[in-house]
């Protein structure tokens, strides 16, 4: 049987540091070679191997991709949705050449399989706000939310004219304490933790009635694992697949949060991320992706409080 050898582009981010170090508990720490254009996160040192690598040099991907031996990509870097409209063009290229590249090293090579997530950022004003559904209307207005409806069509294409199997999930806002989110519209709910416990006051920059889809990094990376691990005839959907886990506002998370620290108290001082906030769904319609793999949140509001409080907690001290 060969050895699955992993690479995870983009490794040192919100999401890449908790994913890689769950497919090295997997799959071995030597089997997953972590790399980021950044330095290595603390977290990953000492766990596996890692590279520095600019996955817009394709030349260097394609190398790397040979020389380790590479069957599994995991591509992550990208450009947020906040950050992407301070710098649109920048954002459109590496969301788009990213994952072009990576498209056509795999099918190159022949990996077995590519893993790309999108976001409900695709998502637009004209889309439904309760309960959205995986087909729909689809108007995003944010570069980063039109790269990510593009990329999605990309990965069907490779799926479809070329075999390859590359799979992708539309995650909502993800919450997690290990390390920090990198310029997103749903970063609030990660920084009011910490401002809760640092200062136990919190000046959030959407409105508070802003309700928006949203999930615990755990639940992020148990469906990604999940969907990874499911039979390529399990799944129907090679655009990418809704996922949903919880849906609040921001005075729903502040009020949960003073449950637990009694004096903590948020002001609002909306900014240009309102306009994209309320461009997104409220809460997302997943069944198909319940149908065809299973998948089950594990965490809501007050789960995920509680959790986040506990673990941060630890890192502040
Ligand atoms: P992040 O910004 O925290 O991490 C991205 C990583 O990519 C960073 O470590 C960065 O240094 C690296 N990177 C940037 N340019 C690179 C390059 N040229 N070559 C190599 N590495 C490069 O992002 P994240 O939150 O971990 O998101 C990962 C993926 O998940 C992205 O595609 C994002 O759109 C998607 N996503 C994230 C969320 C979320 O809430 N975090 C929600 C929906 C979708
Ligand atoms: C963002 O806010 O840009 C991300 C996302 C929902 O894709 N967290």
């Amino acid at each position: 049987m060969i050895k699955e050898k992993i690479l995870v582009i983009g490794a040192c981010g919100q999401i890449g540091v908790e994913l890689t170090l769950e497919l090295r508990r997997i799959y071995g720490g030597a089997q997953v070679i972590a790399s980021d254009l950044r330095e290595e996160n603390e977290l990953l040192k000492g766990t596996g191997p890692y590279v520095s690598l600019d996955v817009m040099n394709k030349e260097m991907l394609h190398v790397q991709v040979i020389r380790q031996n590479i069957t599994q990509i995991y591509l992550l870097a990208a450009i947020l949705s906040a950050t992407g409209e301070k710098n649109p063009n920048l954002a459109w290229s590496l969301n788009m050449q990213s994952l072009l590249n990576v498209l056509e090293i795999a099918k190159e090579e022949q990996i077995k399989k590519v893993y790309w997530p999108s976001s409900i950022a695709v998502f637009g004003p004209t889309s439904p706000k309760k309960n959205c559904p995986q087909q729909t209307i689809i108007e995003p207005i944010t570069v980063y939310g039109i790269s990510k409806y593009a990329g999605e069509f990309w990965c069907n294409y490779y799926h479809h004219r070329y075999g390859l199997d590359v799979r992708s999930l539309r995650y909502p806002g993800l919450i997690s304490y290990k390390s920090e989110p990198g310029g997103g519209t749903t970063d609030y709910a990660v920084e009011i933790f910490y401002a809760a416990l640092e200062e136990k006051k919190y000046t959030c920059c959407l409105k508070e009635d802003t309700y928006l889809p949203m999930m615990y990094m755990p639940d992020a990376i148990r469906a990604t694992i999940e969907l990874m691990e499911a039979k390529s005839d399990a799944i129907s959907v090679r655009t990418s697949y809704n996922i949903s886990g919880m849906s609040f506002s921001p005075k729903e998370i502040s009020l949960e949060i003073k449950k637990h620290i009694p004096g903590f108290r948020t002001t609002y001082k909306p900014d240009y991320r309102q306009a994209i906030a309320e461009s997104w769904p409220q809460s997302i319609n997943d069944q198909i992706a319940k149908k065809d793999w299973g998948w089950k949140p594990a965490f809501d509001l007050e789960k995920m409080t509680k959790e986040m409080l506990k673990n941060m907690r630890k890192v502040l001290e």
